[in-house]
C-alpha cells in the first residue's frame, strides 16, 4: 500500500466514519489534528501527542518558511525527521496565516507579499512557492494556496476572493504535480452564501483533489451562522473524499460539524488553552486559575485517563499554574488534547454503531449539568 486513499466504514445520518490510508500510517476519521505550528505541539513531546490518540498533526507553511526555513528543514531530512514525528503531517498553505499574522501585506493575482511578524523582513508567497515549501517540508497532505476573507464582508468581495482562490487552486494543482503517496486538498470558499459555495465546489471538483476543505468559516460569524453554512457546504463536495473543516473549534463546534458531514478538523484551542489555564472536560470548561480549586483534591475529570487526571489534583494543578511552573502547561495541554481525542474516538464508535444521535444527546446532557 503506497498510495493515498479514503475508505468509508460507516455513516449515520450525515456523519461519516472511515480511514484515510497514507504511506505514513492510517488516519481514523472523524479526525482531530493537534496544531504543531512551529514544528512542535507546544509543551508536548511527539510521543505524548501520539499517546492521546492523534493520528496526524498540522504544520504551518507561513511559520516554517520564516523560521527555520523550508530549505533548512529539507536539508535536515524533512519535517517528520526534524520534529521526530513519523505519522502523517498536514500543512496549511500560508495565505490564511499571512492575513492574520504578517505585517504590511499586498495581494495581487500572482500571490501575496508581506512582512514577517518576527523580524519585519520581506517575503512572497504564490501558489507555486507554497507548493514548493510544502514539498520541501515533506508534508503528507498539502493544502492549496487560498485567500480567506474576514466576515462580515459584502457578497461581491467574497465572490471575487473565492474566484481568485479557485484560480490559485488550479495553479496549486499544476505546481503540485504527480506525487504518489502525497495528497493535495482543495479549499472551498464563498463565505456563508450557498450559491458561491456551490460555484467553488464545482470549480474544485472539476480540477480534482484527493480531499476537500471547507475554508472561510470560524472567522467571526458565530456558531449558528457557521452551522447554517455547514448544513449545505459539505454536501456540495464529493462524498467519496475526505472533508476537512479548517480551524475549528470548540468541542460542540466539532460535534456539530461531524453531524453535518465533516471528517477532519484542526484547532489551536485545546493546546493554547492548556497554557492559559482553560480546561475542557465532559462537564464543560473550567479555569484552573480560579481560587475555588485551591483545596480541591479531585482530578480535572474523573473519567479521563490522561496523566494530569490520573496523578494530580485540581489543587496541585491550580498551584503549578499560579506558580507559572512549566509542568502546568504540559499537564493541562495533555489533558485538553486527550479530551479532544476522546470525543473523536467516541464519535467514531457511535457512528459505526449507528448510535450517533444518542451519543450527541449524552454529550450535550453532560455539559448541561453545570457546576464542575
Ligand atoms: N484557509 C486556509 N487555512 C485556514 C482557513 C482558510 O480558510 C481557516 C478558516 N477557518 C483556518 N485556516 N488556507
Ligand atoms: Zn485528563
Amino acid at each position: 500500500m503506497t498510495g493515498f486513499s479514503f475508505e468509508k466504514l460507516g455513516q449515520d445520518g450525515k456523519a461519516r466514519t472511515g480511514v484515510i490510508h497514507t504511506p505514513r500510517g492510517d488516519i481514523r476519521t472523524p479526525a482531530f489534528m493537534p496544531v504543531g505550528t512551529a514544528a512542535t505541539v507546544k509543551a508536548m513531546m511527539p510521543e505524548s501527542v501520539a499517546a492521546t490518540g492523534a493520528d496526524i498533526l498540522l504544520g504551518n507553511t507561513y511559520h516554517l518558511m520564516l523560521r527555520p526555513t523550508a530549505e533548512r528543514i529539507d536539508a535536515l531530512g524533512g519535517l517528520h525527521r526534524f520534529m521526530n514525528w513519523d505519522k502523517p503531517i498536514l500543512t496549511d498553505s500560508g495565505g490564511f496565516q499571512v492575513m492574520s499574522l504578517a505585517g504590511l501585506r499586498k495581494l495581487t493575482e500572482e500571490g501575496v507579499t508581506f512582512k514577517s511578524h518576527i523580524d519585519g523582513s520581506k517575503h512572497a508567497l504564490t501558489p507555486e512557492r507554497s507548493m514548493e515549501i510544502q514539498r520541501l517540508l515533506g508534508s503528507d497532505i498539502v493544502m492549496c494556496f487560498d485567500e480567506c476573507p474576514a466576515l462580515p464582508a459584502d457578497k461581491a468581495r467574497i465572490a471575487d476572493s473565492m474566484r481568485l482562490s479557485m484560480r490559485w487552486a488550479a495553479r496549486s494543482r499544476d505546481a503540485f504535480g504527480d506525487r504518489p503517496g502525497h495528497a493535495l486538498f482543495g479549499i472551498q470558499q464563498g463565505g456563508l452564501e450557498e450559491d458561491l459555495r456551490a460555484e467553488s465546489a464545482q470549480a474544485l471538483t472539476e480540477i480534482g483533489f484527493e480531499g476537500y476543505a471547507v475554508g472561510g468559516l470560524a472567522v467571526g460569524e458565530g456558531q449558528e451562522a457557521m452551522f447554517g453554512c455547514l448544513d449545505f457546504a459539505p454536501d456540495q463536495l464529493p462524498a467519496d473524499k475526505p472533508r476537512y473543516l479548517m480551524g475549528v473549534g470548540k468541542p460542540d463546534d466539532i460535534v456539530g460539524a461531524v453531524a453535518r458531514g465533516i471528517d477532519m478538523m484542526d484547532c489551536v484551542l485545546p493546546s493554547r488553552s492548556g497554557r492559559t489555564g482553560q480546561v475542557f472536560t465532559r462537564h464543560g470548561v473550567l479555569n484552573i486559575k480560579n481560587a475555588r480549586h485551591q483545596d480541591d483534591p479531585r482530578p480535572l475529570d474523573e473519567a479521563c485517563g490522561c496523566p494530569a487526571c490520573r496523578g494530580y489534583s485540581r489543587a496541585y494543578l491550580h498551584h503549578v499554574f499560579r506558580s507559572q511552573e512549566i509542568i502546568s502547561s504540559m499537564l493541562l495541554t495533555w489533558h485538553n488534547l486527550q479530551y479532544y481525542q476522546d470525543i473523536m474516538s467516541g464519535m467514531r464508535a457511535a457512528i459505526a454503531a449507528g448510535g450517533f444521535e444518542a451519543w450527541q444527546a449524552t454529550f450535550h446532557a453532560a455539559r448541561a449539568q453545570g457546576d464542575i
